[in-house]
C-alpha cells in the first residue's frame, strides 16, 4: 500500500516532464510547416522505422492570413480561432495523422499559441485560414468567442500598450508582444477556453504541447489552464498519463524572467544550449571542444531533467532571435552535423531535431531580408514533401532528420539510453571523445590537424561500423570500420579535412 502510494506520487511528480515516447525512443523532430498528410506518411515510412519518438507540428489552429509580407511563416503565430484548420490541413486530416503516427508509436506534440491572438493592426474581415470572421480593432473573435473583456488592454501599464522593457516582468506578461493582442489569462473564461482547445487535441490523441511565448504568460496562469487538462487518450497511452509540457522561454540571462520560474509547469526550452554549442563548434570567443567536458549544468544550464534541448529552432535559424549569429543551421551543414551529433550523443536534456524548409536567404547589412519567407508553396498552398530516389527530400524541404549522420545519431541515442557519460578524452583543444557506458562511443576532430589516437571506448571487442560515414548493411559496413580490442581500446584516425570529422560506433552496428 505504502509502495503504491509512493509510486503514484512519483508518477504525478514526473508526469508533465515525461515525453511518453514509445519503445525506448529518446528524441523528437520538428517538422516545421509540414502538411498533416505528409507527416502521417513520414511517421510510417521513416520516423517509426528509424526510432524517432515524436513530431512537433506547427500550430494547427486557424490563423490570420497575412498578405504583407506574403504568407510569412510567422502568420501561424497569429491565431484567430481554435478551429483545427490551417495551411497544414483540416481537422479530418489532423485526426488521420495523429492516428497513423500513434499507430506506429510516433507521438504528436502540438505547438500551442495561447498567449495572444493576431496583431492589433491586422484588418477586420475573413482573411483567415478557415474563413472565420474576426475584428482585431474591436477585439472581437466570435469564432472562439473572445471579446474585449478577454484581453489585457486594461492591465498593461506601458503607454504604447506594447512590451517596452524586458527588465519589467509585469510588462513582459501583461503587454503586447510586437502588437499581438494579449489574452487575459487571469480570467477563468480564458483559461477554460484554452484548456478546452488543448483537451480537444488530447482527445484526438496528441501526447503534449510546446507552449509558445511562455515567457509572456504568468507561470501561475499557465498552471491554472494546465491543471484543467485531461489525461492522454487511453487508445494509445497508459491510464493516467499526463500530457508532456515544454515551455518556450527564451532566457539567455540578463532579463527579469528566468527559465526556473516555469519548472513547476513542465520542461523548458534551454536556449543557452544552441547558442553556446554554436560558439564552441565555430571556435568563437576562444572556445574549444575540450571545454565541453562539463557540458550541461556545469555550463550553468538548467537541470537536465527540466531541459528541452536543440541546436536551432524555427526562429533562431533565421539569423535573429535568441543566440543570434552563433546558431548553427543546415546552411552550415558540416558544423551543423557535428553539433547535432554531439547533442544526440550527450546525455543532457531531452533533444529536438529541427527539420526545415529552404528559403532565399539574402543578407543586407548583416540581416537576412528574407527571414520572413514562408514554406514552399504554390499560390499559398503548401507544397508536398516529395522523396527523391536517394531518400532526401525535394520541393525545397531540407529534411535534416533524413541526413544519414543525424538519423543514425537518433538511433545511437536510443541504443545508449540510460548509460552515463564515460571515458571522456580530449587533447586540450578541439579533439574530444566520450562513451556511453558499454553501448556507444563518439570521437570528434574539430582541430586544424589530424586526429590519430588510441582510445578507451568501453565497448566489447569486435568490429564496429562508423554510423557517420556509413551504415551497417548485410553484416558489412558501407563506411569506416573501427576495431575494438579485448582491452576495449580502438585506434581512431580522423583527417581534419574529412567530409564529416567525427566517428560514432554503437553495439547495434557491430559486425
Ligand atoms: N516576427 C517579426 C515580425 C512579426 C513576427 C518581428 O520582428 N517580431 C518582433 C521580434 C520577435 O518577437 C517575437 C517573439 O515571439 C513571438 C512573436 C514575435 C511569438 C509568437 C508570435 C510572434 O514576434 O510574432 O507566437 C519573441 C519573444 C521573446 C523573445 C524574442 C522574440 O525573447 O520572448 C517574428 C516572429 C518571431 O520575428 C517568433 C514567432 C514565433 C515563435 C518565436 C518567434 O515561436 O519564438
Ligand atoms: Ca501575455
Amino acid at each position: 500500500m505504502r509502495l503504491l502510494l509512493l509510486l503514484s506520487v512519483f508518477d504525478v511528480c514526473w508526469a508533465q516532464y515525461d515525453p511518453r515516447t514509445k519503445c525506448g525512443r529518446t528524441s523528437i523532430v520538428h517538422l516545421f510547416e509540414w502538411r498533416w498528410d505528409d507527416i502521417a506518411l513520414e511517421c510510417e515510412r521513416y520516423l517509426a522505422p528509424n526510432g524517432f519518438g515524436g513530431v512537433q507540428v506547427s500550430p494547427p489552429n486557424e490563423n490570420a492570413v497575412i498578405n504583407n509580407p506574403l504568407r510569412p511563416w510567422w502568420e501561424r503565430y497569429q491565431p484567430v480561432s481554435y478551429k483545427i484548420c490551417s495551411r497544414s490541413g483540416s481537422e479530418d486530416e489532423f485526426r488521420a495523422m495523429v492516428k497513423r503516427c500513434n499507430d506506429v508509436g510516433v507521438n504528436i506534440y502540438v505547438d500551442a499559441v495561447v498567449n495572444h491572438m493576431c496583431g492589433k493592426d491586422v484588418s477586420a474581415g475573413t482573411s483567415s485560414t478557415c474563413g472565420s470572421y474576426y475584428n482585431p480593432g474591436s477585439r472581437d473573435f466570435p469564432a472562439v468567442p473572445y471579446s474585449g473583456w478577454d484581453f489585457n488592454d486594461g492591465k498593461c501599464q506601458t503607454s504604447s500598450g506594447e512590451i517596452e522593457n524586458y527588465n519589467d516582468a509585469n510588462q513582459v506578461r501583461d503587454c503586447r508582444l510586437s502588437g499581438l493582442l494579449d489574452l487575459a489569462l487571469e480570467k477563468d473564461y480564458v483559461r477554460s477556453t484554452i484548456a478546452a482547445y488543448l483537451n480537444h487535441l488530447i482527445s484526438i490523441g496528441v501526447a503534449g504541447f510546446r507552449i509558445d511565448a511562455s515567457k509572456h504568460m504568468w507561470p501561475g496562469d499557465m498552471k491554472a489552464f494546465l491543471d484543467k487538462l485531461n489525461n492522454l487518450n487511453t487508445s494509445w497511452f497508459p491510464e493516467g498519463s499526463r500530457p508532456f509540457i515544454y515551455q518556450e522561454v527564451i532566457d539567455l540571462g540578463g532579463e527579469a524572467i528566468h527559465s526556473s520560474d516555469y519548472f513547476g509547469n513542465g520542461r523548458v526550452t534551454e536556449f543557452k544550449y544552441g547558442a553556446k554549442l554554436g560558439t564552441v563548434i565555430r571556435k568563437w570567443d576562444g572556445e574549444k571542444m575540450a571545454y565541453l567536458k562539463n557540458w550541461g549544468e556545469g555550463w550553468s544550464f538548467m537541470p537536465s531533467d527540466k531541459a528541452l534541448v536543440f541546436v536551432d529552432n524555427h526562429d533562431n535559424q533565421r539569423g535573429h532571435g535568441a543566440g543570434g549569429a552563433s546558431i548553427l543551421t543546415f546552411w552550415d551543414a558540416r558544423l551543423y552535423k557535428m553539433a547535432v551529433g554531439f547533442m544526440l550523443a550527450h546525455p543532457y536534456g531531452f533533444p529536438r531535431v529541427m527539420s526545415s524548409f529552404k528559403w532565399p536567404r539574402y543578407f543586407e547589412n548583416g540581416k537576412d531580408v528574407n527571414d520572413w519567407v514562408g514554406p514552399p508553396n504554390d499560390n499559398g498552398t503548401i507544397k508536398q514533401v516529395t522523396i527523391n530516389a536517394d531518400t532526401t527530400c525535394g520541393n525545397d524541404w531540407v529534411c535534416e532528420h533524413r541526413w544519414r549522420q543525424i538519423r543514425n545519431m537518433v538511433i545511437f541515442r536510443n541504443v545508449v539510453n540510460g548509460q552515463s557519460l564515460t571515458n571522456w578524452w580530449d587533447n586540450g583543444s578541439n579533439q574530444i571523445a566520450f562513451g556511453r557506458g558499454n553501448k556507444g562511443f563518439i570521437v570528434f576532430n574539430n582541430d586544424d590537424w589530424a586526429l590519430n589516437s588510441n582510445l578507451q571506448t568501453g565497448l566489447p571487442a569486435g568490429t564496429y561500423c562508423d554510423v557517420i560515414s556509413g551504415d551497417k548493411s548485410d553484416n558489412d559496413c558501407t563506411g569506416i570500420q573501427v576495431h575494438v580490442g579485448n582491452d576495449g581500446r580502438a585506434y581512431f584516425s580522423i583527417c581534419n579535412s574529412a567530409e564529416d570529422p567525427f566517428i560514432a560506433i554503437h553495439v547495434n552496428a557491430k559486425l
